[in-house]
């Protein structure tokens, strides 16, 4: 496919003033008829004709203003339909085409799942459905109206309110007519239809709306949805309180779907999830899982305003709607739970997606320029990366400005398709401030290194930081400009109390300093003491940071530094350092602060378990060999971890035994923060316990395992488990597929467990485990449980020496393409740390990205990454 560029952008030349849409549900023969008001856009190229989307769509019909049209007034193909010479500036043109939902295994457009309907469109899908202009921009007002076989599909749902139902005279056929009152693009319809069983509750807006709610699910399952349901409530009275925003519909409905390529999706008042966002009970769910609930249903509610009543201009504009979206659900769940531990776990998945996407070949900037295929640029750079620059945003505005930007950008672009040029001067209209510098985060990909080194100056009283920065070349920039980088910082006085912070005397303001030139030197005056820097603190900008802080430095820091993050920072790098001397040198350095500084957080009386967990977790591999940047061998790593956690555990075995026991379970299971905060240090513990394989450690797992009343207590001990190579491990994995065979879900835990197994074994297991009854290659959660996991979780035996790991990855790939392209290419792109191997292992990965890339009739999705990958 060829490139489209942000630069290209026309407005559309015809617009859509309502389009009724009519739905004869059919397993193989759906019929759509959709009848457009379309209307010639002055702001668009005189004269133009009408061309409309389509993607393999068969035309039955069309007529314009009611009149049958035939012949060479119009071209159809199932790609495009065109009217060269349309019959006046605005007329109604009616489109019918068949589509066959069974046959869609792209799960894209219209299809179906455990035999009910469903859509998805965003970002393309609606042309899959009918002829359409299918771009972000074209706004309408929408009716829809479904008919079905009322005992094939009972529940027929659609966006907006509804307004009609009914039988069809003489039939076994219904249907039910929805009205979505607010224009909307394409990417935001949706339909549902099926048996499917509701759990109701209500809300009530802050201006005394009564607003229905219900949960869709597989009967039988109703019983799973409360977590989500609460979680709803509280996201939409949180946006009312954070935001001012309030709900605009008399419905809103979520559906969960147990086949669907992400997480879920915004449709107006017709949310659509996988399954797996939705479901939860203590016995199925972890509580990483009811966090993952509790923060995608608040994101999908939260697009209501952010990606639905404001949308995106075009699809270059993506982080617009999904930066500022995940900003808000992580600014939710903050408020929900423990604020800092929130920070720590959203920085570790920023670190080890979007800094690894960003080192590699597939970097990008959070506002792209050039794409070939749009579903590749759902990335962790567009979503969490923009997430981050938001909260930047946030951070040099100060808690009024952002808050005065934001309702400002309400205000202006209600309605409209907006840009991010758009977004930004909000901010700068609202709080007078020129935001020219710190828009380059939306143009410049690459992650910033900050160089920083500290003069102390004992006789003034002073301490000067030297700053420099510079961001690496990335695909497509080679050079970059400085960015407008806000660094919060303290300088910490011996007795573990923050200094005063004051440039030339002046305080510094909220503890952050700008950094915006390529070298730059901050004086600190007034001082007594020689401080330790405590630099970035909450993780203010997305950079590497590069110190000249001393271990020594990290180990005061960890016990006694004011700001939680960098509590949590500082034994990690003393963790990572450690790690790459062993990675690089085959043998660990000494341990002793890591062990120091780990006792002493277990010992803090002061910091809530969840934190603890947190600082105790080494650095994964995968961070290990991003900061190992090049000649990594996964190898290495894995043994230099196993070995520091060996000594870790060994050292502590006394505090961590008292710990796990500390931790136990006072009541029944709840999934609060708290709870799940004692249930992750316990676990923790227990993995340190059973670090070296001795029986005692085996044995407290294994009682564990068969004792627990929860999914993560339960789950943890069988990750234990797994890890050794003991004979409880298979009976282990037996007994939990006997215990959950019918759930599908926590089977999805069973294959990502073994996929992790960092044994030469491994790869003959998720062979076989493919052919297991409970496997499928049509659906997408089963196939990134094994081989997503297997792909991004397990660095040994994915980078196996002899390229079998790599070989087997691209040939599911290739199998993979030409049922769901889009989950083939998500797959792929687990190769896109590759350049960072040793050579072996770099060359086995690029002779089989090659080969992908050689293979003929490639989708547009897999072709793009395997091009890419290989830059
Ligand atoms: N907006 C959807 C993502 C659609 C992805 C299409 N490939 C979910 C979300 O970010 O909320
Ligand atoms: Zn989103």
């Amino acid at each position: 496919p060829k490139a489209i560029h942000l630069s290209d952008y026309r407005a559309p030349d015809w617009l859509v003033d309502k389009v009724d849409l009519d739905f004869s549900l059919h397993p193989s023969q759906t019929r759509v008829t959709s009848k457009l008001s379309l209307r010639r856009n002055p702001a668009g190229a005189p004269g133009a004709p009408v061309v409309l989307n389509g993607d393999g769509l068969t035309l039955v019909r069309l007529a314009i203003d009611g009149k049958p049209v035939a012949g060479p007034s119009f071209e159809a193909t199932p790609d495009r339909l065109t009217l060269a010479h349309p019959p006046a500036d605005a007329f109604v043109l009616e489109v019918e085409t068949l589509v066959d939902p069974t046959a869609n295994t792209q799960l894209m457009g219209l299809y179906r799942t455990s035999s009910n309907y469903c859509t998805q469109c965003e970002p393309e899908g609606f042309r899959r459905i009918t002829y359409y202009p299918d771009r972000p921009d074209v706004l309408s007002v929408f009716t829809t109206r479904v008919e079905a076989d009322e005992a094939e599909a009972p529940v027929l749902l659609g966006n907006g309110n509804l307004v009609e139902s009914g039988k069809v005279d003489d039939t076994s056929r219904h249907y039910a007519v929805w009205h979505d009152p607010w224009p909307k693009p394409s990417y935001l319809f949706a339909l549902v239809g099926g048996r499917l069983a509701k759990i109701s509750d209500s809300f009530l807006t802050r201006s005394g709306r009564e607003v229905e709610l219900g949960i869709y699910v597989e009967h039988g399952k109703e019983a799973r949805a409360g977590y989500a349901m609460d979680a709803l409530k509280r996201s939409m009275r949180w946006d009312e309180e954070a935001f001012g925003r309030e709900y605009d519909l008399d419905v809103f409905n979520i559906v969960a779907v147990s086949d669907f390529n992400m997480g879920a999706m915004e449709n107006k008042g017709l949310n659509v999830f996988n399954d797996k966002y939705v479901l939860a009970t203590p016995e199925t769910a972890t509580d990483a899982d009811y966090s993952g609930i509790e923060g995608v249903i608040a994101h999908e509610y939260f697009h209501n305003w952010t990606g639905n009543r404001i949308t995106c201009r075009d699809w270059f504009q993506l982080c617009l709607k999904e930066g500022l979206t995940v900003f808000r659900d992580q600014e939710f769940s903050s408020d929900e739970r423990s604020r800092p531990v929130k920070r720590i776990a959203d920085v570790r998945a920023l670190k080890a997606a979007q800094f690894t996407e960003d080192q590699g070949p597939l970097a990008h900037p959070v506002r792209p320029e050039t794409y070939r295929e749009i579903n590749n640029f759902y990335t962790a750079t567009v979503y969490e990366k923009g997430a981050e620059v938001v909260r930047m945003l946030k951070t040099l505005l100060g808690e009024a400005g952002f808050r005065a930007g934001m309702d400002l950008y309400f205000e202006r672009h209600d309605g409209e398709a907006a840009t991010i040029e758009d977004f930004v001067a909000s901010f700068a209209d609202a709080t007078g401030r020129d935001l020219s510098q710190f828009a380059l985060w939306y143009a410049q990909s690459g992650t910033p290194v900050l160089t920083v080194s500290g003069a102390w100056d004992a006789e003034a009283g002073t301490y000067r930081l030297d700053v420099a920065q510079e961001v690496p070349p990335t695909p497509g920039q080679p050079t970059k400009k400085p960015m407008l980088i806000p660094l919060a910082l303290g300088l910490v006085g011996p007795d573990g109390r923050d200094q005063p912070l004051a440039l030339g005397n002046v305080p510094v303001e909220n503890g952050v300093v700008e950094v915006s030139e390529a070298r730059q030197s901050f004086l600190f005056t007034g001082l007594d003491a020689r401080p330790v820097p405590s630099l970035n603190r909450g993780f203010s900008a997305p950079v590497n940071l590069v110190s000249d802080l001393t271990e020594a430095d990290r180990v005061f820091l960890a016990a006694h530094d004011a700001d939680p993050f960098n509590r949590f920072d500082a034994i990690q790098r003393i963790a990572l350092e450690m790690l790459k001397t062993g990675a690089r040198t085959g043998s660990l350095p000494a341990t002793e602060a890591l062990v120091t500084a780990a006792r002493a957080i277990l010992a803090d009386t002061t910091l809530d378990a969840a934190f603890k967990a947190q600082a105790l977790a080494l650095p994964g591999e995968g961070e290990v060999a991003r900061e190992l940047a090049k000649d990594v061998d996964p190898d290495a790593v894995f043994a230099a971890r196993k070995a520091l956690r060996i000594a870790v555990g060994t050292a502590l075995e006394g505090a961590f035994a008292t710990t796990y026991a500390a931790m136990a379970a006072t009541g029944p299971f709840s999934p609060d923060a708290s709870s799940a905060g004692r249930r992750a240090l316990r676990n923790l513990s227990l993995d340190f316990l059973a670090v070296t394989g001795a029986a005692e450690g085996i044995a407290r797992a294994k009682a564990q395992f068969g004792a627990a009343d929860n999914m993560t207590d339960r789950i943890t001990a069988l990750a234990v488990l797994t890890q050794h190579e003991v004979p409880e491990r298979e009976a282990a994995l037996q007994a939990f597929y006997d215990r959950f065979e019918r759930d599908a879900l926590v089977i999805d835990k069973w294959f990502t467990l073994q996929a992790q197994i960092a044994a030469p074994s491994t790869l003959e297991r998720i062979k076989d485990l493919m052919l297991h009854p409970a496997f499928s290659l049509g659906n997408p959660n089963r196939v990134r449980s094994l081989v997503g996991a297997f792909a991004a979780t397990n660095p040994t035996q994915f980078n196996r020496a002899d390229g079998a790991g790599h070989d087997f990855v691209t040939d599911v790939v290739l199998t993979l393409d030409s049922k769901n392209p889009q989950v083939a290419a998500r797959l792929l792109a687990s190769f896109k740390t590759f350049r960072q191997l040793e050579p072996v292992r770099r060359a086995s990965a690029e002779r089989a990205l090659r080969k992908v890339a050689e293979t003929p009739g490639l989708s547009p999705d897999v072709a793009d990454i395997a091009t890419r990958a290989l830059g």
